[in-house]
């Protein structure tokens, strides 16, 4: 992320652990800065994701649906919305990004010039491919990297 100079950096949930801090420290500081996440089902350990990695992670206020702007687009992100949810907020024309994770299996699709988003899973447990997605607001594409 910082070979590619991203602006932003959005987490879809997951974390699982809050010493996966460490993973984030190497960050450049103007990603750090503008680092948005939002809580997956295996975030149990809320209190302390919150106290240590929220150092450097602002997360969704209400921890599960994060709706930002960012480049001037309108995104939403969530960890595990259902497909129905993902289509209606497609269909409803109030944003321009959905971002979500969970099921580990990249998408990277448009639906009504909507762009929809799963970056994979950065861990590569389930795949054996650690993968993330960059997002250019201008093009409106995504580009998914294996690292
Ligand atoms: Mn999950």
């Amino acid at each position: 992320m910082n070979e590619k100079k991203v602006d932003a950096l959005i987490h879809c949930g997951d974390y699982v652990a809050p010493f996966v801090k460490k993973w984030f420290n190497g960050l450049n500081e103007s990603i750090k800065e503008n680092f948005y996440g939002v809580f997956g089902n295996n975030d149990g350990e809320i209190l302390y994701l919150t106290q240590n990695l929220g150092q450097i992670c602002k997360f969704a206020k209400n921890g599960h649906e994060l709706i930002i702007e960012l480049g001037g687009k309108r995104i939403f992100a969530s960890h595990m919305p259902k497909q129905e949810t993902i289509d209606a907020l497609a269909d409803s024309g109030n944003f321009d990004i959905i971002l979500s994770g969970h099921t580990h299996n990249m998408v990277n699709t448009k639906q009504n010039g909507v762009l929809i988003v799963n970056p994979g899973e950065l861990c590569g447990y389930l795949t054996d491919k650690s993968t993330f997605a960059i997002i250019d607001t201008e093009s409106m594409k995504a580009e998914i990297i294996e690292i």
